[in-house]
């Protein structure tokens, strides 16, 4: 078999650049979508919406230019002093970051290149220690820092401590692959090594079922191991100690990074950018809803109403329920019209079915009781002649069944502004939609298969 320029098959090659090209159109679709919020000033016909989802716009285009660039980020999180900056300089093979025993030596998230091999474009991120930032400062630095990230690297130098798993468990939550890397090994003789590391595959894992680590998500390192103390005996007899360096020890890290760039690190910057342009997105229809409160209750009770007139005037049961659907219907679509939120007639009715299925009991009973109460109307009309007491029946099953429907259109309404939020990621190309294509196809092998195993049903939510 032909290998290409990187030594991968084909099929590989080509699965990796079908993700990225999956992950731009869907980018774009979202950005033409939006188009009409991006035109500046006077231009816009909604220039108060766009002010506020301005942010969201820009991440999402600075995602698209990111994925075109093709640079690979990988982020170092951990608690001080657990060697960090050490293990990004010795990946450089240069003390570029500085590092120190005091705590606060890295200040700031800080950002170098690396190339390995020559191939590749990596950009390093280092940060400072989980523990040595404050509160909300620090779970922000981490968020902003592990949402930019392709692949986190989380560094220990042994046992974990209850903060470090704390760490670990929020770092999770990124949905980013993980190397636990564990520093600081030539502190450790070779039995004590083997424990901690076996500690550690448990530990790392996601929750206590997952299986344990793999090989490629844990590796063992010595960063900027201690100087040892060597005894020199000089030709004329006497002895001394001198203190000598050692060379650090990350070849092993380094290659399983290479392996996992090589075999999965476009479709990973695919899969990162659909996660960042699926926030951006869901955080735009919050906002959209937020802002058009007012006008959207005022639609959902005009349905309301209009459907349970519709309903209680129809003496045929059959109708009933399509004219109902069809006002449901009719609410969704022009719900995401007023939110100016992408929908075509086939997602309009997906998320009527998901609401009507999910909501259980109250709107069954709109169906049921629909056909009962539209049968009783028929047969009590029919039979109803000129008897005027008949005529009541009719008027008072009519009644009820327009409340139990007007009722029905007031839930399903307040239903669909809470799915066009989040559904608005699950159209074709939508952010949600092509994370799940992604995931579903990749090899087993993959950190990225792993990854979906751990995520299980949490990507497919809606
Ligand atoms: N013995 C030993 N010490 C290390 C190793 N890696 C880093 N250190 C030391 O640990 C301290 C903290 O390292 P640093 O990289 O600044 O930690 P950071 O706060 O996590 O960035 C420094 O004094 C390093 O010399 C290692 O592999 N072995
Ligand atoms: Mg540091």
């Amino acid at each position: 078999m032909v290998s290409s320029t990187l030594n991968q098959p084909n099929p590989v090659r080509n699965q990796q650049e079908s993700h990225l090209n999956r992950a731009r159109a869907s980018l774009r679709q979202a950005l033409s979508w939006y188009g009409y919020l991006r035109k500046s000033g006077q231009l816009t016909s909604n220039p108060e919406l766009a002010a506020l989802v301005k942010p969201e716009l820009e991440a999402l285009n600075a995602t698209l230019n990111k994925l075109d660039s093709n640079v690979i980020r990988i982020a170092v999180f951990g608690l001080v002093s657990r060697g960090k900056s050490a293990v990004l300089n010795a990946l450089l093979g240069e003390k570029i970051l500085p590092t120190g025993p005091l705590n606060g030596v890295t200040q700031w998230p800080r950002s170098v290149r690396w190339q390995p091999g020559g191939k590749v474009l990596v950009e390093l991120i280092d940060t400072p220690g989980l523990d040595e930032i404050e509160g909300d400062a620090r779970a922000q630095m981490a968020r902003s820092v592990a949402q930019q990230a392709d692949l986190i690297l989380f560094v220990v130098s042994g046992d974990i401590t209850r903060t470090e798993y704390q760490g670990l468990l929020e770092l999770r939550q990124a949905q980013k692959p993980l190397i636990l890397v564990f520093n600081k090994i030539d502190l450790y003789p070779d039995t004590d090594r083997t424990t901690i590391y076996n500690n550690l595959q448990q530990l790392g894992a996601a929750n206590p079922q997952a299986q344990p680590l793999l090989p490629d998500e844990i590796v063992m390192v010595a960063a900027e191991p201690a100087p040892m103390e060597v005894r020199v005996e000089w030709p004329d007899g006497s002895v001394s100690y001198e203190w000598e360096t050692q060379p650090p020890q990350v070849d092993e890290l380094k290659q399983t990074i290479l392996k996992i760039l090589n075999r999965e690190g476009r479709s990973l910057l695919a899969l990162n950018a659909l996660i960042q342009a699926r926030d951006a997105s869901v955080a735009i229809a919050q906002k959209t809803i937020d802002l058009r409160q007012q006008e959207a209750e005022a639609t959902i009770w005009q349905f309301t109403k209009y459907k349970a007139l519709a309903v209680g005037l129809n003496p045929i049961a059959f109708l009933d329920i399509l004219g109902g659907t069809v006002a449901d219907l009719a609410l969704i679509r022009s719900l995401a019209r007023l939110y100016g939120l992408p929908m075509t007639s086939y997602e309009a009715s997906k998320i009527l079915k998901t609401i009507l299925f999910s909501s259980g009991g109250l709107l069954l009973s709109e169906l049921g009781s629909s056909v009962l109460l539209g049968l009783g109307k028929s047969t009590a009309a029919l039979a109803s002649g000129d008897n005027p007491t008949n005529i009541t029946v009719f008027a008072g099953s009519a009644i009820a069944q327009a409340g139990i429907a007007g009722y029905g259109a007031y839930s399903v309404g307040k239903a669909a502004q809470v799915y066009l939020e989040k559904g608005c990621t699950w159209g074709q190309l939508g952010a949600s939609t092509v994370i799940l294509e992604i995931l579903s196809e990749v090899d087993q092998n993959t950190i990225l298969y792993r990854l979906r195993q751990e995520l299980g049903g949490k990507f497919g939510e809606f």
